[in-house]
Order: C-alpha cells, then structure tokens, then sequence
C-alpha cells in the first residue's frame, strides 16, 4: 500500500441483545444478557473493521447505537488513521464529555478503526503494534452465587485446564465471603489463582473489615472492594491489606488511570478497552503501567484483549468470558489452559452474521 491512506467511508452499526446461558451475578448487579453494539468502518479501499461495545443494560443499547451513528458525518473522508481521528474527536466532545455512553462510541469507533487499519495492511494486529503473538494465562468468572455455584464452576474452569478463577463476592456477612473462597480452594485445587470481585459494593471501613479476614486466604486479588472512583478510598485499603488491590475497569481514559497511580489506590491495573478508550486508549494506559512497572489485565472483550495484551509489556492476567462467542466468527482459542492468540489478520473481530441476524435488537 502506497503512502496514500484509505479513507473512512461510512459507518454500519447494529444492535444485538446476545442471550447468556445464566445470568453473571455480582454484588452490584447482574448481568442476564450481552446487549452489544457492533460496528463496521468501511474505508473507501473496500476495507472494513469491526468492534463491540457493552452496554451493561438494554436502556443503554439503542442510545449508544445512535450515538455512533452520528459520528459518520464527523469522519466521513477522514484519512484511516486512529490516532489522529481520536484527537479530533476528543477535542470535539471536549465541553459534552467523553464519559460514559459518548466515550463508548468513540472507543467503538477506535476499535474498529484499529481493526481496518491491520486489515489494510494485512496484518494481525499484535504486529501492526510491532508484538508478536504470545500464549497469555485465562482465568475464568464465576459469579455471585454461593457456595455449591461457586464451588461447581470452579471445578468446571479446572477441568478445562484453567489456572485462576475470579468470583463475585460481597455476600451478607464477611463469613460467606471467606466460605465462598474456601470452597472454590477445596474444588479446584491448590494450584488454582484465586481472585475475588467486590464490584464496588463496600464502603472503604467495611473493605477493610472484610480484607482484614480474607488476607489469610492466599487470593490472587481483591478487585474494586470500594467505589471505582473514590482513589482515596482504595489507597486506604491497597495500604492496610496485605493482599493486591486490583482496579481499573471503570476507569474512563487514561487519566483516570493516572489518578488512580498517583493516589496509589491499587497494586494492579485492568483497564476495560472501550472505557480507557479503545486501542488508542489502552496504548497509553500500557505505557502508563510499563513506566511505574504495574502489572497490567483486561476486562472482558477477550479476542481483542488478547491482543493487546501481547503488546503489553507488563500483561498479567486475560480475563476470559466466553459471553459474545455466538456472535464472533473466531472467538478467542483456549488449549490446554491457555489462551492461545493466532495470526488472523485484524483484531480478532470478525462477525457470525447468521447469530448477528438472529440476535438482532
Ligand atoms: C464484571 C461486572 C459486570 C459485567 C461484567 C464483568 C466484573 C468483572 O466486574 O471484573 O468481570
Ligand atoms: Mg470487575
């Protein structure tokens, strides 16, 4: 390809409700289906890029969908170029915000751009970031519920090969949580990483009470005890606890990370890549956690994750969740406990248009 850039063409966005076989409870919530947003770039050399977004609820779906759909007018004819098209359109949401649903477009945009632009080159994306592919450690989600659901899908992700697990707690009492963890110890076994996920539902007072009793249990993590964006609130506990605070899905762009490092609310980052702001935004959060040595995950959208994560120089841990797979034509590939990152060209999004049709909003 010459020095002549393709140019952005049109923008094709659909909406989809994806059924989940059971609902992900948390202590904040759950989640019963996957409403997505998917999106097409088309550039004016018949090369198109994909990405998804999550919209956590249907009242979300058709707002984030049309939001997306009026960017067109904003890009259309712009060269196919992700950083610069995500300057312009930082600037221009600057007095609006780019929080919440105007960030997930713009991170649905940037998703898909990256997407075409590898496709353009013919490369995987992991290479057209200057990576190469690297098998990256799954660990599997097991959601708010109790000790025997708990316990059975622990033993479901070790019989797959896994080598970590993250359950949901926040139960009633401390005692539950601690129950919860034991169980899933004695089901999966020792060798098995334990993280756990409070989804932001205790005050920093009670997160502490609750660590003070957890800390002797060996987990892996404790993720977002407190509200994702009271930093100082996690700075008291990743200060007092002995076990990782783990945060980052929440964050909206990369300065929201930054304050989250300055105030030292956690130990690990896990950025969610459409809320740090889509590729572009999880380049910078990598080289973020690589000049303060962070240990760095994902949440949720594993294809592209995976990805990413093999051009991240402190990558951790790829949190798996195989939610969206009956709309992917190649969801991510797990063998032998690993998640294994092939060389498909692009980011790994692709569509199974006859489930896209069928799950159609
Ligand atoms: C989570 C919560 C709600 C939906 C998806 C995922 C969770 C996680 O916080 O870390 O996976
Ligand atoms: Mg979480």
């Amino acid at each position: 390809m010459g020095h002549s850039s393709p140019t952005i063409d049109a923008i094709h966005v659909r909406a989809v409700r994806v059924p989940m076989s059971e609902p992900h409870r948390t202590a904040s919530g759950a989640v019963a289906e996957s409403p997505l947003v998917l999106t097409d770039v088309h550039t004016d050399a018949g090369v198109s890029g994909h990405s998804i977004v999550f919209t956590y609820t249907p009242a979300a779906l058709k707002p984030t969908a049309e939001l997306i759909r009026n960017l067109e007018p904003l890009i259309k004819g712009d060269a196919l170029a992700p950083l610069e098209v995500a300057q312009k359109l930082a600037a221009r949401f600057r007095l609006l915000g780019t929080q919440g649903l105007v960030g997930m477009a713009l991170a649905a945009i940037d998703m898909a751009l990256w997407d075409a632009l590898a496709r353009a080159h013919r490369l995987p994306l992991v290479r057209l970031l200057g990576g190469t592919e690297k098998p990256l450690r799954p660990y599997g989600a097991i959601g708010y519920d109790g000790v025997p659901g708990s316990a059975k899908t622990a033993e479901a992700w070790a019989r797959r090969g896994f080598t970590g697990i993250k359950a949901k707690i926040g139960y009633p009492t401390v005692q539950e949580d601690v129950a919860v963890v034991r169980a899933m110890r004695q089901a999966a076994g020792d060798g098995m990483a334990i993280m756990v996920d409070y989804n932001q539902s205790l005050s920093p007072v009670e997160a502490l009470e609750r660590l003070r009793a957890l800390d002797g249990e060996g987990l892996a993590w404790v993720e977002e005890p407190t509200l994702a964006h009271d930093y100082a609130g996690h700075a008291r506990v990743a200060g007092e606890a002995a076990t990782p605070i783990q945060c980052g899905e929440n964050w909206w762009g990369v300065l929201d990370m930054q304050h989250a490092i300055d105030a030292q609310a956690s130990d690990y980052v896990m950025p969610d890549v459409m809320k740090i702001g889509g590729v572009t935004g999880w380049l910078k959060a990598a080289a973020l956690a690589s000049a303060k040595g962070i240990l760095m995950s994902n949440h949720l959208w594993p294809e592209v994750s995976a990805r990413l994560l093999c051009c991240t120089p402190t990558a951790h841990w790829l949190e798996y969740a195989d939610w969206w797979n009956p709309i992917l034509a190649e969801p991510l590939l797990i063998e032998n406990g690993l998640a294994v990152v092939n060389d498909t060209v692009g980011s790994g999004v692709a569509w199974n248009e006859d489930a896209v049709a069928r799950f159609a909003a």
